[in-house]
C-alpha cells in the first residue's frame, strides 16, 4: 500500500514539474534589470534617452531623428525629451526623471556644462550610461561627448567669413543662444582668438548677444543691435535659432548688403535668405548624422563595447567606423567637418535638413 502511494506521489510531482515549465509566462512589464536568462522569454529593450536644450526648434527634432533611427535600427527604444526653457534646472528634472524611469542611458544637449553634474553623476552611479552631444558637459558628467566637427574651425572660419563679407573693416556683432550654452560658448572663445590676429585690427566685435534660442527673443536682441550699434556691417549668428531670426530682421528692414550675416544655420530655414543674398554663406554639418552617431555611441555604451576611453572603436553604422578621442580631461567623437552653404548648394539641401 506504502508503495502504490509513493507512486501516486511521485506521479504527481512529476505532472505539477512538467506543468510549471509549460505554463505561460506573465506579459512582460519588465525593465532590463529583471530580463531572465530563460531563451523562450523576449529580452525587454533596453532604453535609450536624449534630452535636447528645448523644444521648438528644428535643429534639436532633426538631431533626435537621427537618434531615433540609431536606436531603432539597433533594437533599443528611444525616448525623445526637451524642455520648454532652455535651462539647466528643466534638464535636471528630466534626468530625475529618467533616473527613477531606470533607463539605460541618458544621452544629451547640455544647457550648461557644470550645473548637471551632481544629477548625471547620479545616474551614472546608478549605472546608467551618460553621453553628451553638440553641446558638452564637463568631463566628470560624462563618459563621452560626441562632437559635431571641430570648435577651433567652426569659431575661426565664421569671423574669416564675416570679415570677407564686410571687407576688411568695421564693426561685427555675435548673436548667440544662451549665455551657458558649451557649445556656443567654445565657438566663441575661438572667434576672438581668430580676432586677436593683427590683420583684424579695423574690425571690432562690439557685442556677444543672446537670443537664448528663442525666436522672439532673437528677433528683439537683433533689433537691439542694429539700434545700439547704427554702425554694424556684420552679424555671425552661430546657432539655427537665431541666424533664421537674424536673417528675417535684416529682410524685414531691408538692410540687405548693409549689415552682412553669417554663422551655422539649417539650410531648410536659411535657404530663402541665401538665395536673397541677406546671408551671402553660413557653415552648419548634418544635425540628423549627429544624433545617429549619439545612438550608435549610447549603444556601444550600453552593450560595453566602449567605454569611453580613448581608442575605444565601434562601427556607427552607416556613418562606418568610429574611434574615441582625447577631448582636454574627456574624450570625444568627432562626427567631421562643417560645410558650407552658398548660393550655389542651398537648393540640393533645403529639403533634407
Ligand atoms: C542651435 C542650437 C544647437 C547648435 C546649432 C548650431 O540649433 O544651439 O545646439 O548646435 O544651433
Amino acid at each position: 500500500m506504502k508503495k502504490v502511494l509513493a507512486l501516486i506521489l511521485a506521479v504527481i510531482m512529476m505532472v505539477s514539474l512538467l506543468a510549471g515549465c509549460a505554463a505561460p509566462q506573465p506579459a512582460s512589464t519588465n525593465t532590463e534589470t529583471q530580463t531572465t536568462t530563460t531563451e523562450q522569454k523576449p529580452e525587454a529593450k533596453k532604453k535609450f534617452a536624449f534630452i535636447f536644450k528645448n523644444t521648438g526648434n528644428p535643429y534639436g527634432e532633426k538631431q533626435m531623428d537621427g537618434f531615433k533611427t540609431a536606436i531603432e535600427e539597433l533594437g533599443g527604444e528611444a525616448i525623445l525629451k526637451a524642455p520648454d526653457q532652455p535651462t539647466a534646472e528643466a534638464q535636471i528634472q528630466m534626468i530625475e526623471e529618467l533616473i527613477a524611469q531606470k533607463v539605460d542611458c541618458i544621452a544629451l544637449t547640455g544647457n550648461d556644462p557644470d550645473a548637471l553634474q551632481p544629477a548625471l553623476k547620479k545616474a551614472m552611479d546608478a549605472g546608467i550610461k551618460v553621453l553628451s552631444a553638440d553641446s558638452a558637459v564637463n568631463a566628470q558628467s560624462r563618459m563621452v561627448h560626441v562632437n559635431q566637427a571641430d570648435p577651433e574651425r567652426i569659431g575661426r572660419v565664421e569671423v574669416q567669413a564675416v570679415v570677407e563679407m564686410i571687407g576688411g573693416s568695421g564693426e561685427i556683432a555675435v548673436l548667440s543662444a544662451t549665455s551657458q550654452a558649451t557649445n556656443q560658448n567654445t565657438w566663441i572663445e575661438w572667434m576672438k582668438k581668430e580676432l586677436e590676429d593683427p590683420k583684424y585690427k579695423d574690425v571690432k566685435l562690439v557685442k556677444v548677444a543672446y537670443g537664448d534660442d528663442l525666436r522672439d527673443k532673437s528677433v528683439s536682441e537683433t533689433e537691439a543691435l542694429l539700434k545700439s550699434y547704427p554702425n554694424l556691417k556684420g552679424i555671425i549668428a552661430p546657432t539655427t535659432v537665431g541666424i533664421a531670426a537674424a536673417g528675417k530682421v535684416l529682410t524685414d528692414k531691408g538692410l540687405k548688403g548693409k549689415v552682412q550675416l553669417t554663422g551655422l544655420g539649417l539650410p531648410s530655414e536659411m535657404a530663402e535668405y541665401i538665395e536673397s543674398g541677406v546671408c551671402p554663406w553660413m557653415y552648419l554639418w548634418n544635425p540628423i548624422d549627429v544624433g545617429y552617431l549619439t545612438g550608435y555611441a549610447a549603444f556601444a555604451l550600453v552593450e560595453g563595447k566602449i567605454t569611453g576611453k580613448v581608442g575605444d572603436k565601434f562601427n556607427a553604422g552607416k556613418l562606418g567606423d568610429k574611434e574615441v578621442i582625447a577631448d582636454g580631461d574627456g574624450t570625444q567623437i568627432m562626427l567631421g567637418d562643417p560645410f558650407k552653404f552658398d548660393a550655389k548648394n542651398i537648393g540640393e539641401w533645403k529639403s533634407v535638413y
